[in-house]
């Protein structure tokens, strides 16, 4: 693809960026405090434009209920809107609670199940109401010892609590099922990877589909593999971007193993799945624990930007005559030399034609918005992972 082809595509590319990117975080050692942390969901919209500002492709936030619950959804909406963004995939959170010790929505206790579903009902209000696009479910459900639960019962709880909310849905919302390897259940988790994720979405209709968070699999996953398989199937809802070197830890997407993001960037062009109109939603789900949050949301931007630079400058039809050949070292090369290929000029030169500074995280840093910010945001409670 030509240089101009490839800033077209790229231009109109949507990266989300995640509400509780913005707030406090850290492990369960400790989280540390930063200066000037948004105190409220309005100051993570606040946040979060200042990501679309400088990236120009980052306009909706991902927004997890209850941390960012407000009164009124329309006037959060309204915020987002006035900064230039808008409101994007609703996250209920159903894992923080005494009642869900062994689990929401595949609990064996019936009023803990019907907990859990009015929460997911009530995600799908906020949805309509917000005018978002997706409902994005994850179930820390799962047990911690053989015997514990019935593996087949949960899944049926599961199913039912999914068509109850599926049954609620306004044709144009969708769900997507994220699934995790393991933690917080250590033995089984109820939907553990992207087969059970998928068969349940089957059993509910198209506006059921799979979300992959990468940082969610066992080590040695292809994922690649099964993104091109989900796509196949028309089931890629989208992406949770995050990385990981040993567990589940969401850093910076990108810094892990960037040539991985790559190659999962390479099946979503090959499968023409880059803009919005294809449906399948680009979202980073990061904390950024001893990082600066807005430039670590920015740098994250740019990682998936330059991956997907890379991705749309393998020449399809080359690869292609190479791969009917049965050329193997030059099909490697040609798909190696994209990915060794520095796109940083190209996407600068995309940024200037777009009206942005070529550098995002510069002129981030010469705005003095994080000056303002940690002078105005004093008193009050800084948001955080959980509150
Ligand atoms: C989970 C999962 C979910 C996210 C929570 C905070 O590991 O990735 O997507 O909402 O963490
Ligand atoms: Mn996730
Ligand atoms: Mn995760």
């Amino acid at each position: 693809m030509n240089k101009n082809d490839v800033k077209e595509i790229l231009r109109k590319q949507w990266i989300e960026t995640p509400s509780w990117a913005y707030g406090n975080s850290g492990t369960r050692f400790k989280v540390f405090a930063q200066k000037g942390v948004a105190r409220n969901p309005f100051e993570k919209m606040e946040d979060a434009a200042q990501v679309h500002r400088y990236t120009g492709v980052a306009p909706s936030v991902a927004v997890h209920i209850p941390w960012d619950k407000v009164d009124d959804y329309s006037a959060l909406a309204k915020h987002a809107r006035d900064l230039g963004i808008k409101i994007g995939a609703i996250n209920p959170n159903v894992f923080q609670e005494d009642d869900y010790r062994l689990g929401s929505v595949c609990n064996p206790d019936p009023r803990v199940r019907r907990k859990a579903t009015d929460h997911l009902l009530e995600c799908v209000d906020i949805a309509h109401e917000t005018d978002s696009f997706a409902i994005s479910l994850w179930f820390a459900d799962g047990t911690n010892y053989p015997g514990q639960d019935n593996i087949r019962a949960r899944q049926d709880r599961l199913h039912e609590a999914l068509q109850e909310t599926y049954d609620a849905m306004n044709p144009g919302l969708q769900m997507l099922l994220e699934y995790k390897l393991y933690e917080p259940s250590f033995y089984t988790m109820d939907v553990p990877d992207w087969g059970t994720s998928l068969l349940q979405c089957l059993a509910l209709g198209d506006q059921a589909k799979v979300l992959v968070d990468t940082g969610h699999h066992a080590l040695a996953t292809n994922i690649e593999f099964l993104v091109a398989s989900l796509l196949r199937t028309k089931r890629l809802g989208g992406f949770h971007f995050n990385s990981r070197f040993y567990g589940d830890d969401d850093l910076m997407v990108g810094a892990a193993d960037p040539f991985q993001l790559f190659r999962i960037m390479f099946e979503i062009v090959d499968a023409e799945a880059v803009t919005p109109e294809a449906g399948v939603a680009f979202m980073l789900d990061q904390c950024h624990n001893i990082e600066p949050k807005i430039q670590a949301e920015i740098r994250s931007v740019m990682n998936v930007q330059e991956a997907t630079a890379k991705a749309l400058l393998v020449d399809r039809d080359e690869l292609k005559k190479l791969q009917l050949a049965g050329d193997v070292l030059g099909a490697y090369e040609l798909f190696s030399d994209a990915y060794a290929t520095d796109v940083r000029p190209l996407l600068a030169e995309m940024r200037t034609e777009m009206g942005l500074d070529p550098d995002p995280i510069g002129a981030y840093q010469r705005s003095g918005y994080q000056k303002k910010i940690e002078e105005e945001r004093v008193g009050g409670t800084a948001a955080g992972w959980g509150a």
